[in-house]
């Protein structure tokens, strides 16, 4: 098993009204020897902006706002902006997020050059219903059956209207382009899918049904192990190494005693081809064990979004039990060591 280290504790709620219930799951990016953290910040009502804190070397912060970076204005968020994730592809800095409107939740999109200004894009993810969703799904009908089958409920029971938005959360862009195109991630139960274009323009409604008609063609992973079997979502941008793309995700069990984001597996992605897998954790990296990953304002949470590389030692930066930000630590040259010996079938290790 692979020794993951705790650091603890970086950043605890506020008085002030922005931040007052909760601080979490933080977007992460290292400039020299400054990490940017662009966090959710959470108020009363579950409403969520985004709270901005600098550190110097990955631990010490050195500047925290007082009030939001990012305010949620639009209607496509009208009750927040949540679990941004940032990374810098070229000049351009792209920040994405879970946009909520109270009913429907949605990657959304925002840019900028200078990290200071950003440039709201829009949702980048489907607007199709559920109940379109699952007749395009069920139709090809080559996936893992949850596809369809969990998400008969939003429409069935929750919505006879059957207007209901399919929720795609979790938008993690790669942090350079593959064979020229714009690659994301993102997340439509119980799986983490790929997407990959040269112009985000691409993007329409025909688009993604000619996606979803080929749904299994676009699954990076579905759920394998215990500790994830409800559910898994991209996590932190991947990170480039010699043996692939590094990714850290969250996986979800539901238990007796309720879901346990018992987060932080990883994969191990083919450079060119991230859709191949060629090696995956079989056991969580970092499962809810603290008292402050166990309790807070949901129970049982580790939710990883963002990481910074010093030297050999690689810091994932969580949203604990949705109300604090903690930090682990682990060497990834030793954390790629271990994940070599757990190859998916066929592959030969690199070492
Ligand atoms: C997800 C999001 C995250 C949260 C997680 C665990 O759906 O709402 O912000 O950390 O659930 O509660």
């Amino acid at each position: 098993m692979i020794e993951i280290k705790r650091e603890g504790v970086l950043l605890s709620k506020t008085q002030f009204e922005f931040e007052s219930e909760g601080v979490l799951n933080p977007a992460v990016i290292r400039e020299g020897d400054n990490v940017h953290l662009f966090y959710r910040a959470v108020q009363h009502d579950n409403y969520s902006s985004i709270g901005y804190c600098k550190l110097n070397g990955p631990l010490t912060i050195t500047e925290r706002w007082a009030k939001p970076f990012m305010i949620p204005d639009l209607d496509y968020e009208s009750h927040g902006i949540e679990d941004p994730r940032i990374v810098k592809i070229d000049d351009t800095y792209y920040m994405t997020y879970t946009a909520y409107d109270g009913v429907n939740a949605r990657g959304a999109l925002a840019t900028s050059k200078d990290l200071l200004t950003f440039e709201k894009q829009g949702i980048i993810v489907s607007s199709i219903t559920y109940a379109a969703f699952v007749a395009l799904v069920e139709q090809a009908g080559k996936v893992n059956e949850n596809y369809y089958l969990n998400h008969h409920f939003y429409y069935q029971e929750s919505d006879p209207e059957k207007k209901m938005i399919l929720w795609d959360k979790n938008v993690v862009f790669f942090p350079r382009k593959i064979n020229g195109k714009l690659v994301f991630l993102h997340r439509i139960r119980p799986g983490i899918q790929l997407v990959a274009v040269e112009s985000l323009k691409e993007l329409t409604e025909e688009f993604w049904e000619t996606y979803f008609l080929n749904l299994q063609d676009h699954i990076v992973i579905d759920p394998l192990f215990a500790h994830e079997s409800s559910y898994i979502g991209s996590g932190c941008p991947p990170i480039e190494t010699e043996h692939g793309w590094l990714l850290i995700y969250h996986g979800v069990q539901e238990t007796d005693g309720g879901r346990v984001y018992s987060a932080c597996a990883a994969v191990l992605l083919d450079i060119d081809n991230p859709l191949k897998v060629i090696a995956r954790l079989p056991y969580p990296l970092l499962g809810p064990e603290t008292e402050y990953e166990t309790r807070g304002e949901v129970n049982n949470v580790v939710f990883p979004t963002g990481t910074a590389l010093f030297d050999d030692t690689l810091f994932i930066y969580y949203g604990a039990a949705d109300s604090e930000i903690a930090c682990a630590s682990v060497s990834i040259s030793g954390l790629l060591k271990e994940l070599l010996t757990y190859l998916s079938d066929g592959e030969i290790p690199l070492l």
